[in-house]
């Protein structure tokens, strides 16, 4: 059975773009594989957070896995910082990256736009998501297209320690949906739906109201042409909402297209608030639920004590290639 590993950073509200992009599609991969899934809150320090805020959006994260379906029973599911084995792993590929490469990575542009005064967690952080996926071994990383860079790195770095030091690294495939990789902003379709984008009106988040989500869908940013077509270069507001409609109804593009001739973008886009609400309801009763239940730490201890497991096997692994004595027992 293929080994799959993914994480989300507890760094705002989880949105659809995270979703399409990636939770739901975890939800998918736990019938067919191996699957890890972290909330990886030791990256969200990176950049100055609130630690009272950083130990509620952690839960809340926790809580949206298996709000959305994350099965415990079939997942393994946990805390990143819960296991130690990560910092520790990282600690020893960062002996490995090359400051070149890491110079390369553009997220780390973006965030830190070139000033003196960004953590140096921010630059060195996929080193860590290169940790978290290959004390897990791990042979898939489903995430969205802005992460493929990331994976690359990853990738690399595996190949190179495997070089090194011996095989002991799995080279891990990233896996990005074909559709879905990319949810854009509703505010401005020409960049991704963020969790950090200045305004709420470019995203809905997975805990928004029905009134919220109506009315953001009737305000997103669509064309002049009134025409529901699928032509993300020339449309890509109306492009944008068919991706998001066809991904959570199941109906294809084309189809909706059809289905939607002659009609305008006013209809269409109540048509899609519903079909958003209908979906995200149900999962935030059952978020509501599990708030309160205490069955999420309990998820997240056993799913602790298992990744420590896995992980601790690898590190010793690459203890042990590298040359660092074993501790006297
Ligand atoms: P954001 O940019 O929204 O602030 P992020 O990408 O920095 O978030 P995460 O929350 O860790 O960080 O992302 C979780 C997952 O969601 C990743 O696999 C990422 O690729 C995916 N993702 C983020 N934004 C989008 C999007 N707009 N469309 C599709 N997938 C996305
Ligand atoms: N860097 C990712 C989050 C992340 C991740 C991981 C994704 C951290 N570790 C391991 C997949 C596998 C992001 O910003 N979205």
């Amino acid at each position: 059975m293929k080994r799959i590993l993914s994480g989300i950073q507890p760094t705002g509200n989880l949105h659809l773009g995270n979703y399409l992009g990636a939770l739901k599609r975890f939800v998918q991969l736990q019938d067919e594989a191996d699957c890890y899934f972290c909330v990886v809150d030791l990256h969200a320090l990176t950049v100055p957070r609130d630690p009272a805020d950083l130990r509620d959006k952690t839960m809340e994260v926790a809580t949206l896995y298996l709000a959305a379906g994350l099965d415990p029973e079939k997942v393994t599911m946990f805390i990143q910082s819960h296991v130690r084995a990560h910092t520790e792993a990282s600690w020893m590929l960062e002996c490995v990256a090359r400051i070149g490469e890491l110079n390369r990575m553009t997220q780390f542009k973006e965030k830190g736009k070139g000033s003196d005064s960004v953590s140096v967690g921010l630059y060195t952080y996929p080193v860590l998501m290169a940790s978290d996926i290959l004390l897990y071994q791990a042979d898939a990383v489903p995430v969205g297209e802005d992460q493929k860079q990331h994976l690359e790195l990853s990738r690399d770095l595996a190949q190179r320690f495997n070089r090194e030091y011996g095989e002991v690294l799995t080279v891990p495939q990233p896996l990005i949906g074909e559709v879905g990789a990319r949810i854009m902003g509703l505010d401005n379709p020409e960049k991704k739906m963020s969790k950090s984008a200045g305004s709420p009106a470019n995203f809905i988040a997975l805990l928004d109201d029905p009134d919220t989500i109506v009315k953001k869908i009737k305000r997103a940013v669509t064309d002049s042409e009134n025409v529901i077509r699928y032509a993300p270069e020339e449309k890509p507001g109306i492009s944008n909402l068919l991706v998001i409609y066809s991904l959570l109804s199941g109906e294809s593009i084309p189809s909706l297209e059809q289905r939607y001739q002659g009609t305008g973008y006013g209809q269409f886009k109540r048509d899609l608030a519903e079909v958003v609400v209908d979906h995200l309801v149900p999962i935030q009763k059952r978020y509501r639920e599990l708030r309160q239940s205490g069955d999420v730490e309990r998820v997240l201890k056993a799913g602790a004590e298992q990744a420590s497991r896995v992980a601790e096997e690898t590190l010793t692994k690459m203890r042990d290639a590298m040359g660092l004595v074993p501790r006297m027992v």
